[in-house]
């Protein structure tokens, strides 16, 4: 098979930029390791940045998002029991899109005419550093070749194309946390209309949701947790204890139909381009889910390489894709720098002990005392201008 694009990953990253190229009459091929149900099942984020949902338009895959998607125009931090609101509207005259990452991918997938090739085994990449790279992968027993011109690399943290670039070539930034987040989804109704972030001092707890019957929650767990440790009476109860009391009192608790653990990392490799392979999305950084940057940071990357791909094969013109990697990076660290801090805030941290509990105090109260800090809280969790 010969196409002008092989993107590997079918995650919201390489669904999008299929979409988008299709689109603009690029052809390209998606291959991805597992079955479709497969990324179905993997319940991950669920805010959208307003750049996110323009993108959704942009794809013309975001009916069904703005008939059942929720516009939420704040958010809730606590900090032991104590609570302030934080008015996006007001603050920075924007809202964010309450709409599950599934929900995303699902639309993509039903939207895309172009082939997708599910369940592809040992997907390698070769010869990206000439002009003539190709793809190969086994399939019902057999290899199959992908000659192609680019190859964007779309498939998440654990994928192929960024372990394909030689050590050498790439510089890595990472810090792992002493601690993950454990999740349930369950058929309930929100506790509150809006997500609630909130800090306490046996760790962080959030109350985030899918719809109006449908909520997800999270609490903060040390990093090796077992999911297994946490029967669902032994999560509500943890819940309730990290929650002010009205709020826990008013939680509605029922079976949990998902739980499993996320380890927190912040990453980031540099650059983003090695010859004729780019990288976009989880495959390129990873933030701490606290500030809900993942998915809207893989939207933007995606688009600005579907802009410089465009450019490439429409015009000719390799410009927007030289430039890509140091355009991305720069919106990609300020994500970095915001969720980290929404996680240093938030999370309790064992080794900093008395004085920096203290310290997180200062910050919160800072906070919820001073517009300036709020608003700067407000632009970032919106999403800064691309
Ligand atoms: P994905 O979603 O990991 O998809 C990559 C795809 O590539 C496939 N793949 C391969 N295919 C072929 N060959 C190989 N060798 C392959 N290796 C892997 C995989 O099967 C998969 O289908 O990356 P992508 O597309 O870049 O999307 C990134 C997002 O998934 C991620 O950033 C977000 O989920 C992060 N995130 C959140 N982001 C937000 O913007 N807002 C949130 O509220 C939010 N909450 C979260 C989150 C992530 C979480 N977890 C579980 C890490 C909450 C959680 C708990
Ligand atoms: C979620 O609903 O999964 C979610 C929401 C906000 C976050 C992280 C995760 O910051």
């Amino acid at each position: 098979m010969r196409v002008q694009v092989a993107i590997i990953g079918a995650g919201p990253s390489g669904l999008m930029l299929g979409r988008l190229l299709e689109l603009a009459g690029i052809d390209a091929v998606i291959v991805e390791r597992k079955s479709a149900d497969y990324v179905l099942g993997r319940i991950r984020a669920g805010v959208l940045e307003q750049g996110s949902v323009d993108l959704m338009d942009r794809a013309l895959a975001g009916a069904r998002m703005h008939a059942e998607g929720l516009v939420h125009h704040g958010i809730e931090m606590g900090f032991d029991g104590d609570r302030h609101r934080i008015d996006f509207s007001a603050l920075v005259g924007s809202q964010v899109m309450v709409y599950g990452q599934t929900e995303v991918t699902r639309d993509l997938m039903a939207i895309r005419q172009s082939r997708t090739i599910y369940e592809a085994e040992d997907v390698e990449l070769h010869d990206f550093d000439g002009q003539q790279p190709w793809v190969s992968y086994r399939k019902d027993g057999a290899t199959h070749r992908i000659d192609c011109a680019v190859i964007a690399g779309c498939d998440g943290f654990h994928g192929v194309s960024r372990r394909s670039v030689p050590e050498r070539s790439l510089t890595t930034f990472e810090r792992v946390y002493p601690f993950g987040w454990l999740g349930v989804l369950t058929d309930r109704p929100p506790v509150a209309d809006e997500l609630i972030y909130a800090h306490h001092e046996r760790g962080f707890a959030l109350c985030s949701q899918r719809s109006r019957t449908r909520s997800r929650y999270y609490i903060q767990v040390p990093a090796d947790e077992q999911v297994g440790a946490w029967s669902d009476d032994r999560f509500w109860d943890e819940l309730r204890a990290r929650l002010a009391p009205e709020t826990a009192e008013a939680m509605q608790t029922g079976p949990s139909i998902e739980k499993s653990v996320a380890q927190l990392r912040s990453f980031v490799a540099e650059p983003l381009r090695f010859g004729q392979l780019f990288l976009a999305g989880d495959a390129a950084h990873i933030v701490p889910p606290t500030g809900a940057k993942g998915l809207n940071l893989a939207m933007s990357d995606v688009a600005a390489l579907a802009d410089a791909l465009i450019e490439h094969f429409s015009e000719g013109s390799p410009a927007a894709l030289d430039a890509y990697s140091n355009h991305v990076l720069s919106r990609i660290w300020k994500a970095e720098r915001f969720s980290w801090w929404m996680t240093s805030l938030l999370h309790t941290f064992p080794e900093t002990g008395p004085f920096g509990r203290r310290i997180q105090r200062a910050e919160f109260d800072y906070l919820t005392g001073s517009r300036a800090a709020q608003q700067s809280l407000a632009e970032n969790y919106v999403g800064l201008p691309a």
